[in-house]
């Protein structure tokens, strides 16, 4: 008879535990960046660019200075003396902290100012005087590479234009032999506008250098504080001991705070030279305009297709703007991120992608917002690809995304770019997204509605991501391998702290890596304190992006707590008087197999690793784990939407989404399902509303919330979800990454149910934002209306 624990009562895997963060939370006692107030601290702001590209004649900085209350003004110049004027990026590039020749965005870092209060500061930017002279300014990819365009990394040796790489992946030669056999070839041209991961807290940081220890203290917004610990140690020389990075409570991030930006480089030579604390708060028009941005990628796609619907071929293009310093936050050695994960989900014998990066007057970034590191343009692409073939061969686009699914039987299995996907149930995901939507009934329900002019549309995205990063073979930051770790701690009563190298912004780590280890020893979530964030306590990770904490960091809790349960073995024989190979384990409890009756708890076992430990055993209950994942995790999801659109206004609703994922074994059904329903709101907010862009001036159109909309309640619509779970084989509790598939995924499946809907206008493609006035003008216009910078301002 068992007297193991009920795994569910305790809060084990499976449970959906109420997030214990939420306790602090939703009663707004969470210790966000702008909540710390040290003694003597000075506040920094920001003089940025006008101006989207223009040389610096000279910058005037003396009425700041003269303003009371101003401690230090900071130029280029300045920081140039202390060799701090540029920083490298994760890309390998170099990116200036203050500009020193030229502005090359508007919003770029020209000077700033440290003051007693934020307001001095800002009054004192005012009062300083730059002499610009304009240059021409190019805000496309197209527009960078014409002839004679104006060069904007001039600071560069050996950089003669404005194409950062050319990069290629895949078997040409094959494809092109798949183009040749093709009875049909389906193009399609997209862009994947910018769009910006807007956390409700903006980015900042809190400098604090310890003259009398040397100890450099920061506290700052950042989804990866060991990184930025070794990026300071590494490149600013610093001592790794004496650098501290605490990130604390983050309201948000979306991949917003995995770049270093200028402002924290700025607070920490200014505490340096100040021996102040000093605090760097963004504003909101700072955060949108010059902060790591997702996105702006250009597609030319091409399918080589047979007649009864097979996939031979795929050919892709993509031109990534990238600004004007290649900052890609990404640790692969491929150029475009993962963006060759497209296709994946789908057996196709060959694929080819060429990839050109170009500079350009905008902010740097690329590879934030809830990506994966492009796998969001990649799925989106994919998707929107899938779609347009469907039609030009007449078949049901369910149809025909099944008839290429890779099948359940076919894993491992080797992707035409060469990734390895492990497992995954496809087909049965689609069944039961269809069946939920009631496919057949809407399919008839549209016909109907069609013959009275009203314009229905059904869209369906299919897709699987890598999830995850890394491996330590194929991933690395700066040469920095990417693997993960927790450290746990089992207390004499039975209590425990866990502290792991990722960094939750909001996706519940506090809840759910307790779980975790309820699940591998057996006590209560409740009795298990996370902690995740200070590189002085927290064990040496790479932080959390890429919904990589579950793959790597989660694994490394349950490998930490085996280890713990190993010792425990150990102590439980010592108690019970037998040989370790005649106890048993069952949740929360060892006992002797011959006796079921005789064992002693977990909490048992704890107690005696302070007080009766057998002889020559190491006192303590405590261990570590670091964790190389063998692969990416490769979860699976379907969403399909249907939409009602409007031809009189181009206004289009939302009916219903349906959205079934699979992310193997779920750790916390309601947390997960808490991922999907904010990723589905930023896929239909993307879809639906929100603009930001470039004039030909370069001017941001678009860097506030006027402009740039945040869905709330009011407008989402909502979610039906179903779950599908094939386990990951080789993640140690069968869980694979679920934070970004349905921002990954969603978007194509809202812009497919739109362009389904106005399919009989001949119209392939409206870009995203799906803008009521873009959607009026391709029915009544009958042509592709393209979102491509810049746009047209009225005169
Ligand atoms: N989870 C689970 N079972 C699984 C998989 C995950 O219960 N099979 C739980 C995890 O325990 C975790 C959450 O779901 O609490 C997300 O896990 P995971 O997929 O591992 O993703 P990360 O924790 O690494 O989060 C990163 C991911 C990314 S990259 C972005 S961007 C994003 C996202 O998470 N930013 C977010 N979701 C966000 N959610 C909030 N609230 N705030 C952000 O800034
Ligand atoms: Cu790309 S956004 Mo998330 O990986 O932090």
């Amino acid at each position: 008879m068992t007297q193991g624990l009920d795994e569910i009562k305790i809060g084990g895997l499976g449970a959906r535990r109420r997030r214990v963060e939420d306790n602090r939370f939703v009663r707004g006692r969470g210790n966000y960046i702008d909540d710390i107030v040290l003694p003597g601290m000075l506040h920094v702001e920001i003089l940025r660019s006008p101006l989207a590209h223009a040389r610096i004649r000279s910058i005037d900085t003396s009425k700041a200075w003269d303003i009371p209350g101003v401690r230090l003004v900071l130029t280029g110049e300045m920081m140039a003396t202390r060799n701090l004027a540029w920083m490298p990026t994760l890309s390998y590039d170099t990116q200036a902290v203050l500009a020193t020749d030229k502005v090359r965005f508007q919003g770029q870092e020209v000077a700033c100012v440290i003051a007693d209060d934020p307001y001095i500061a800002k009054d004192a930017c005012e009062a300083i005087v730059v002499d610009y002279e304009p240059l021409p300014v190019i805000v496309n990819p197209t527009q960078a590479v014409v002839e004679g365009a104006p060069l904007i990394r001039d600071d560069k040796e050996n950089q003669p234009d404005n194409v950062i790489y050319d990069w290629e992946v895949g078997d040409k030669a094959g494809t092109d032999r798949a183009f040749e056999r093709a009875d049909v070839v389906s193009k399609i041209e997209l862009h994947y506008p910018r769009s910006h991961p807007s956390p409700l807290e903006c980015c900042g940081s809190i400098a604090d250098f310890d003259r009398a220890t040397s100890k450099l203290t920061v506290y700052m917004t950042t989804q990866a504080p060991h990184i930025v610990r070794a990026a300071v140690a590494l490149i600013a020389e610093l001592p790794e001991h004496m650098i501290r990075i605490i990130s604390p409570d983050l309201g948000g991030g979306f991949g917003n705070k995995v770049p270093v930006y200028p402002g924290y480089v700025m607070a920490i030579l200014a505490s340096i030279l100040t021996e102040r604390p000093v605090k760097w708060v963004e504003d909101r028009s700072g955060n949108l305009i010059s902060t790591g941005f997702g996105r702006d990628v250009y597609l030319q796609g091409e399918m080589a297709l047979r007649r009864d619907g097979k996939i031979l071929g795929v050919r892709m293009h993509t031109d990534a703007d990238h600004g004007a310093f290649f900052g890609d936050a990404q640790p692969s050695k491929f150029k475009i991120g993962l963006m060759h994960s497209a296709f994946a989900c789908y057996d196709i014998p060959a694929a080819h992608l060429t990839a050109r990066g170009v500079y350009t007057n905008k902010a740097p970034g690329g590879v934030a917002y809830r990506c994966s590191f492009r796998v969001t343009e990649a799925m989106f692409f994919q998707e929107r690809m899938v779609q347009a073939a469907a039609d030009d061969l007449g078949i049901d686009q369910a149809e025909f995304r099944r008839v290429n699914f890779v099948r359940d039987d076919d894993f491992p299995h080797r992707t035409a770019f060469g990734f390895l996907t492990d497992s995954g149930q496809y087909g049965k995901c689609l069944d039961v997204g269809l069946e939920a939507v009631g496919y057949q009934e809407f399919l008839k329900e549209k016909e109907e509605a069609r013959k009275r002019g009203r314009l229905l549309g059904i869209g369906i995205s299919t897709m699987t991501e890598p999830l995850g990063a890394g491996n330590s073979r194929e991933f690395d930051i700066l040469g920095i391998k990417m693997f993960d770790s927790a450290e746990l701690r089992v207390h004499m009563t039975g209590k425990a702290i866990l502290r792991t190298g990722a960094r939750t912004q909001g996706q519940g780590h506090e809840t759910t890596w307790a779980q975790i280890v309820a699940h591998e020893l057996g006590l209560p979530a409740e009795d298990i304190v996370v902690e995740e964030g200070d590189t002085d306590t927290a064990p040496f990770g790479m932080g959390t992006y890429a919904s990589r904490s579950t793959p790597v960091a989660g694994a490394a809790v349950s490998m930490v707590a085996r280890k713990i349960r190993a010792k425990a073995r150990k102590l439980a024989a010592h108690l019970l008087e037998v040989s370790e190979e005649d106890v048993e384990w069952e949740l929360g409890r060892f006992y002797v197999r011959s006796a079921p009756d005789r064992g002693v708890t977990i909490q048992e076992c704890a107690m005696a690793a302070y007080s009766n430990m057998p002889d020559g055993m190491e006192p303590g209950l405590e261990g570590n784990a670091y964790y190389d994942p063998p692969n990416l995790t490769w979860p699976f999801a379907c969403y399909i939407v249907t939409v009602e659109v409007d031809p009189q206004t181009g206004v289009w609703d939302v009916l219903n989404t349906v959205a079934v994922d699979d992310c193997g074994v779920r750790i916390n059904p309601m947390v997960v399902e808490g991922q999907i329903m904010g990723g589905l709101t930023e896929a239909y907010a993307m879809a639906s509303m929100q603009f930001i862009t470039f004039d030909a001036e370069g001017n941001c159109v678009g860097s506030n919330f006027m402009d740039y909309l945040l869905p709330t309640a009011w407008e989402t619509p909502g979610y039906e979800l179903h779950e599908v779970v094939t386990p990951c084989p080789h993640h140690p509790i069968g869980a694979k990454g679920i934070g970004e598939c349905a921002t990954v995924g969603g978007p194509a499946a809202f812009v497919n149910a739109v362009m389904d809907a106005i399919k009989d206008t001949g119209v392939r493609n409206v870009d995203m934002p799906l803008l009521p006035d873009r959607v009026y003008e391709a029915i009544t216009q009958r042509h592709d209306v393209s979102g491509a910078p810049p746009i047209k301002v009225d005169e």
